[in-house]
């Protein structure tokens, strides 16, 4: 996997942010405090390097914050995602649109077609190899249309079904690729076949929220207040930026989700 990408798709959660879906019973969001993380989180980005496209708050869309889910965005591969939730269906629209703004993306996008169903946030994309999350979200149809576009393009691909794991929404809540073949994973995930032959960092127990960190070019992102696993990556040498996402979890969203990048 590459990391070095140049530019991040970012959207500011809307005054409705606390309408959005979540499974989590962790009190509704403060709107204030949401928009000052998102801020800090937009400034990670920017310190990593990353040039960003700040599109509108979506007031119609009370989860647009969470971009990732939208598109699968890679050198040779862009899909545009098809959300499981209903209520998320039309948050692809503007993402299509500001997809199409950016010689950067020089190939156009496949997009995932009914009857299929795909949030980004079940894609792990890791070197070269894309793990594919089949959840309450992504069903089987739009995981193997993915996987057809990812062979396409010279990737290969395999399918892990989170549906009977406990307390993750998605693939990417419990996984992530640090790259070189070093990925992060729960414990519920450490056995799986898809993952053998690769290097795994556990997530330290209790700290499950904490799986879903970002690696951006020469740092790592990771959510604040999970002492084990920043310990963890200190100790394998990553530079970490630790930011505060308590507004973000109450609505079931990590790190990679707030941000699209290429
Ligand atoms: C949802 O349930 O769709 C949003 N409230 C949270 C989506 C989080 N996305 C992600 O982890 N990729």
């Amino acid at each position: 996997m590459s990391f070095r990408f140049t530019h991040a798709i970012v959207r500011p959660p809307s005054s409705n942010f606390a309408d959005g879906l979540t499974s989590v019973a962790l009190g509704a969001p403060d709107f204030a405090l949401a928009l000052e993380e998102h801020a800090r989180y937009c400034e990670a980005l920017e310190r990593c390097g990353l040039e960003l496209v700040r599109l509108p708050e979506d007031p119609a869309h009370p989860d647009a914050t969470f971009v990732e889910d939208t598109a699968i965005l890679s050198p040779r591969c862009n899909v545009l995602a098809r959300p499981g939730a209903p209520s998320r269906a039309g948050e692809v629209t503007a993402i299509r649109a500001a997809l199409a703004a950016f010689a950067a993306l020089a190939i156009t996008p496949d997009a995932i077609e009914p009857p299929g169903t795909l949030d980004g946030g079940d894609i792990c994309e890791a070197d070269e190899h894309f793990l594919i999350g089949v959840s309450q979200r992504t069903n089987w149809d739009g995981a193997a249309q993915l996987a057809a576009f990812l062979t396409r393009a010279g990737y290969s691909s395999s399918c892990i079904d989170i549906r009977a794991i406990p307390g993750i929404l998605h693939l990417k809540s419990g996984i992530a690729s640090l790259g070189d073949e070093r990925i992060v994973v729960i414990d519920s995930l450490i056995d799986h076949p898809a993952l053998k032959n690769r290097e795994l960092v556990r997530v330290t127990p209790g700290e499950k929220y904490a799986a879903n960190c970002v690696r951006v070019n020469d740092h790592v992102l990771m959510a604040a207040g999970f002492p084990g696993m920043q310990h963890t990556l200190e100790q394998l040498g990553y530079g970490l930026i630790v930011l505060d996402m308590s507004e973000f979890q109450k609505m079931d969203g990590g790190l990679s989700c707030l941000s699209l990048r290429f």
